[in-house]
């Protein structure tokens, strides 16, 4: 893989402010986007811009091939069998709420338990929340370990008291910690429960093989895959998606409608009502065939490679904590390029803001997980670089002098 030339694919890597190039270490926040994403959604802007699924004219068969054939591309990306299981909505977040107002509107009942974890993002929770409060039932968490996995002796435990649903991030974006999906996945159905895992920070980075994992919801979101913003996927079985209702009702996913009643199109138009986000589908359609080429097993060992260089580096230096796994717990499939850092004695917010002084993108809060941040990591908030296909490490480098820029700015000593 040679990153300087698919660093010159991503125009906005050649920015730069006060003589700076953009170091953007934020991907797991949002990727950037390569001229053949960006290109494929003004093409279709340009030249064949029509509704989808009604014109019998040139332009929109044009456009309602190339939204399905996106659906085919992303489908065999996860080995889903079908574009029929393939649903597009705007986000994970909307992927788990349209999962959550379907087969778990009508599958949970007072009474019954739902199982995730405690290094969930918040849209892996309050979709739940707000369920089990419609429906009377109960959430559980899975604890944390001190390694930053999921304890998996406390999931076996509260997995064989019967869940109805266990959902589950499958990459924490926050400690990059990886879970064993498959086995996770296993471990549920032997007890009965169905699995939805949240993808979003996964698909964009490791090999992902719905049917190996077994799981029967999988969520992810196109814009951190260099898809565009708007879109994202919730892949379902299709017996399961076969036999739940729809939640939202419009045009497109009927088949017949009259006074009285409907009935639905077929998988996955049934799911999707309304005009959809057209020029979104044919955007992350174009991401996909540019991951394919790259090659997302050449992706993650760039990305393990650029992990372990930058906690090499960060271990040096004793005033900076790492909220995730180190490089000596560090296995092949255990950890992904997201890692969350404090400096001693200084706020993340301004670690961000020295870094941005440095032209150098990073995130700092709680991400999007406030109870894993303050409860279980136990601090107000973090750093967070994230790595993909485009980082390199010079800079990385760049990221460890600007520590010592936020040192010298905040009249830190600094540990040695
Ligand atoms: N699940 C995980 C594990 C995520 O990391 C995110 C977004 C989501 C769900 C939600 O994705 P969305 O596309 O619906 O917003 N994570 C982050 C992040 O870490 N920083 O900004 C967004």
């Amino acid at each position: 893989m040679d990153i300087e030339e698919i660093r010159k694919d991503f125009p906005i890597l050649g920015t730069m402010r006060n003589g700076k190039y953009l170091a953007y270490l934020d991907s797991a926040a949002t990727s950037q986007k390569p001229n053949a994403v960006i290109d494929a959604i003004s093409d279709y802007y340009r030249n064949y811009n029509a509704n989808i699924h009604r014109g019998l004219y040139d332009i929109s068969m044009k456009a309602t091939d190339a939204y399905v054939h996106s659906k085919e591309l992303v489908s065999e990306m996860i080995n889903a069998g079908s574009y029929r299981n393939i649903i597009y909505c705007r986000n994970t977040t909307e992927a788990i709420n349209l999962a959550a107002l379907t087969w778990a509107e009508e599958k949970i009942h007072e009474g019954d338990h739902i199982l995730i974890t405690k290094m969930e993002h918040h849209s892996n929770i309050v979709p739940w929340q707000l369920l089990v409060k419609r429906k009377k039932a109960v959430l559980d968490y899975v604890e944390v370990d001190d390694s930053f996995k999921v304890d998996m002796e406390d999931y076996a435990e509260k997995v064989s008291l019967g869940p109805k649903l266990v959902s589950f991030t499958h990459v924490s974006n926050v400690l990059g910690s990886i879970n064993d999906a498959k086995k996770m996945t296993s471990m549920a159905h032997g007890n009965g429960a169905v699995v939805l895992v949240d993808g979003a920070q996964s698909v964009p980075h490791i090999k992902v093989d719905v049917e190996d994992i077994g799981c029967d919801f999988f969520a992810f979101s196109s814009h951190k895959m260099l898809g565009p913003a708007g879109i994202g996927v919730l892949y379902g079985k299709e017996e399961i998606l076969e036999g739940i209702q729809p939640a939202l009702g419009g045009g497109d996913m009927i088949r017949s409608v009259d006074f009285d009643e409907s009935t639905w199109n077929e998988l996955p138009w049934k799911f999707e009502a309304g005009t959809p986000n057209i020029e979104g589908g044919i955007g992350l359609g174009a991401a996909v065939e540019y991951l394919k080429k790259v090659g997302i097993e050449n992706i993650r060992k760039h990305e393990l490679d650029l992990t372990a260089y930058a906690l090499k580096r960060f271990e040096e230096d004793k005033g900076i904590t790492v909220y995730g796994i180190r490089s000596e717990g560090m296995e092949s499939g255990n950890r992904a390029g997201v890692i969350s850092f404090n400096i001693e004695g200084a706020h993340p917010h301004d670690t961000s803001t020295i870094f941005d002084s440095e032209n150098i993108a990073i995130r700092a809060g709680h991400h999007c997980a406030m109870p894993l941040v303050n409860k279980v990591i136990g601090v107000p908030a973090v750093a967070r670089m994230s790595f993909y296909l485009y980082n390199k490490e010079e800079e990385v480098d760049r990221v460890i002098e600007a520590v010592e820029k936020v040192r010298k700015v905040l009249r830190l000593g600094r540990k040695a």
